[in-house]
């Protein structure tokens, strides 16, 4: 199978500087080489990690207040297109980040292929703590990361087109096809957002009391048989036992094989257009050494090998 791969080193979408590291982290890992050789994929990839240097203007004013409101929106505006690129050949595309905000690109870009190839509405599984649906009015951070979703399904507007303008309707998602899981510190505003629109999540809460097996079920069975799937996958989903090596770590998070498992079940759909994998930061490290930057980047290969295909008998 054909697997495009984007690496994006790009953090302007929240504060810490270091996420534009995971890309390198993450293939010095031996990512690429095991999709190439222990899953047979045949990727296209430009060996490049992109860092958009050119697309960077020199002064970035907040905007509503959203920090570096032109960088991200840039970034993101030319990332979709890269998405788009392999997305329209049929290839499933795999973004390694980069903070969250990048899935502004990667998300408008599949879903504009899917629209234009399948003729299809474009489902998103988000595994995160954090749902990332702030409005810039919303939001009390201002950090970007924490409004893709808002404007991917258009519940964020800006008319300016150097300010995610360039989003249009065949770049956007239905909230009715979107599903969280691994939630456990959504804003007060969010949970205004969520439920105003019924949309539909589950925390770590509901794993606890169903299990991650039911969950699963009810996941895809909400986003219904053959749809294709993005999945975005934020590493702080994960308790910082297992990826302690991210920006905004929130205890009581799933355990690695749960995060595993999400991934693999998303596989077995073959449904699976793209997937991002975000926020792994390496030059946060908590424990000595760099033992914990290494475990979180570990844990973000596993995640992806096990949505690529890795656990199949
Ligand atoms: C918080 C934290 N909800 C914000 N968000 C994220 O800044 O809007 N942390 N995504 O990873
Ligand atoms: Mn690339
Ligand atoms: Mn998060
Ligand atoms: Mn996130």
């Amino acid at each position: 199978d054909e697997l495009g791969v984007v690496a994006v080193g790009f953090s302007g979408g929240q504060c810490k500087p270091g996420v534009d590291a995971a890309p390198s982290a993450l293939i010095a890992n031996g990512l690429l080489t095991q999709l190439r050789q222990d899953l047979g994929y045949n990727l296209f990839h430009d060996d490049t990690v992109h860092s958009y240097k050119d697309l960077l203007p020199t002064s970035d004013p907040d905007y509503r207040g959203m920090k570096n409101p032109l960088a991200v929106s840039a970034v993101t505006k030319k990332l979709c297109d890269q998405v788009y690129e392999h997305a329209k050949e049929g290839r499933c595309v795999l973004t390694l980040g980069g903070d969250h905000s990048i899935a502004i690109g990667t998300i408008a870009g599949t879903a504009r292929a899917i629209r234009e190839r399948l003729d299809r509405e474009l489902a998103v599984i988000w595994v995160d703590a954090h749902t990332d649906i702030n409005t810039p009015e919303t939001s009390e951070s201002g950090n970007v990361h924490g409004m893709p979703v808002a404007f991917l399904s258009g519940l964020a507007k800006e008319d300016r087109e150097d300010v995610f303008g360039w989003l249009k309707k065949e770049n956007l998602i239905s909230l009715k096809k979107l599903v969280y899981i691994g939630l456990r510190d959504v804003d007060r505003g969010e949970k205004l957002i969520l439920r105003e629109h019924g949309i539909k999540a589950f925390s770590m809460h509901d794993i606890d009391r169903h299990g991650i097996g039911r969950v699963m079920e009810m996941a895809l069975g909400h986003i219904g048989n053959d749809t294709p799937i993005h999945l975005s996958f934020d590493v702080d989903a994960l308790d910082p036992m297992w990826a302690p090596s991210t920006g905004t770590p929130v205890r009581g998070g799933l355990t690695l094989r749960e995060g595993d498992f999400i991934a693999e079940c998303v596989h077995e759909t073959g449904c699976l257009v793209a997937m991002d994998l975000v926020e792994v930061n390496p030059t946060l490290e908590p424990g000595i050494d760099d033992i914990g930057a290494q475990q979180t980047v570990r844990s973000g290969c596993s995640l992806v090998r096990c949505a690529l295909g890795e656990s199949l008998l």
